[in-house]
């Protein structure tokens, strides 16, 4: 049983003006558009930047604007759904393709946003973040979490381009997000990667427990990729090959709002992912698969990426019947079980 509601045209104009005039609002207007039946308005579209039509573009911009006066070279992958200035690829995620040239160097800097990158190309780059060096290398996630001083370098001699995904349109809606420069960072010994990098055993604390709140900066493609293969050949039955990004001391999601995933999909293989309330993104690392969103049908091959609205099921199709394929997914989850506003609805 649905009513209609008053409209702000049924009220006398005067009244409305008075009411403006006080800085009040009539919510009845407004209600069923903020408060919508059984299924929240989503403005994010499933939306398909194939990386083939990306990466002419950012090397040109390579050439347009010298990093001095870019800081960060990117192009933003932005949902039109939310209109291209708004910079969203999600209510909660920002996507960008960052592009470093041989010798440049993206100067320190913090901010409240907590970012990852997910490199797509190139060798020799390296971020340096909370003094570690992490180099950059296909596949690989690297963290740069909420305060944390972060720079990028270039040693190598191809450009290196990398997947960057933040938690920037929440935190700016938040009125909390801003950025401090700060001088080049003195690297010190060790990365954040070699502790950490195997499932199951961390480091003892014996003395003293490790006071950093993001212990883990750098998770190998590598060791990822490991773990996804050997998950398959272990459990010949299970349908989703799936693996999440995780603070070792914890066991909690790497990130405070945004999650990270690997998956694998087996040669051949269509899996349907269940309409949960959070919005993904999908990024190629290997393979190429078919991603069906609401109505859109993408065709993903290496290093596109696509996203999808929260509560809707998306199903993916690996495209090829003999070798599997490999994605990186980030979503919402974090950010809506922490909200206590996670649903799956199945
Ligand atoms: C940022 O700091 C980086 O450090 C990349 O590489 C993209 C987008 C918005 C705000 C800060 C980086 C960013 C960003």
């Amino acid at each position: 049983m649905s009513h209609e509601l008053g409209r702000i045209e049924d009220l006398p104009k005067e009244y409305v003006q008075d009411l403006r005039d006080l800085n009040l609002v009539p919510l009845w207007p407004s209600l069923r558009g903020v408060l919508p039946p059984k299924i929240p308005t989503r403005q994010t579209k499933p939306t398909h930047w194939p990386y083939k039509t990306i990466k002419p573009l950012l090397l040109k911009a390579g050439e347009l604007t010298p990093i001095e006066k870019a800081e960060r070279r990117v192009l933003v992958l932005a949902n039109p759904g939310h209109g291209l200035e708004k910079m969203q690829a999600s209510a909660a995620m920002y996507l960008g393709m960052q592009l470093l040239m041989p010798s440049e160097w993206a100067p320190s800097h913090r901010h409240t946003p907590n970012a990852v990158r997910m490199i797509v190309e190139g060798e020799g780059a390296y971020t340096t973040v909370d003094g570690e060096k992490c180099p950059m290398s296909r596949g690989d996630l690297i963290l740069t979490p909420t305060g944390l001083w972060h720079e990028h370098g270039h040693d190598g001699t191809d450009p290196v381009i990398w997947l960057d995904v933040l938690d920037l349109p929440l935190v700016y809606y938040m009125e909390a997000s801003y950025h401090i420069n700060g001088d080049r960072q003195t690297v010190v010994p060790g990365q954040g990667d070699k502790q950490y990098a195997r499932g199951g055993v961390v480091p003892t604390h014996v003395f003293e427990r490790s006071k950093k709140a993001y212990p883990m900066l750098r998770y190998a493609w590598t060791d990822a990729k490991a773990a996804l293969q050997a998950m398959a050949v272990d459990n010949p039955a299970q349908e989703s090959i799936q693996v999440t990004y995780v603070n070792p001391e914890t066991g909690e999601d790497a990130e405070n709002i945004l999650g990270f995933y690997a998956m694998m999909l087996r040669p051949g293989q269509t899996l349907r992912l269940p309409a949960r309330s959070p919005a993904q993104v999908f990024h190629v690392i290997e393979g190429s698969l078919q991603a069906q969103v609401v109505d859109s049908t993408f065709a993903l091959v290496e290093a596109d990426t696509c996203c999808a609205p929260g509560y809707e099921a998306v199903t993916l199709k690996n495209l090829s019947a003999d070798q599997p394929a490999f994605l990186f997914i980030a979503d919402e989850s974090p950010l809506h079980r922490k909200l206590g506003v996670y649903e799956n609805r199945g």
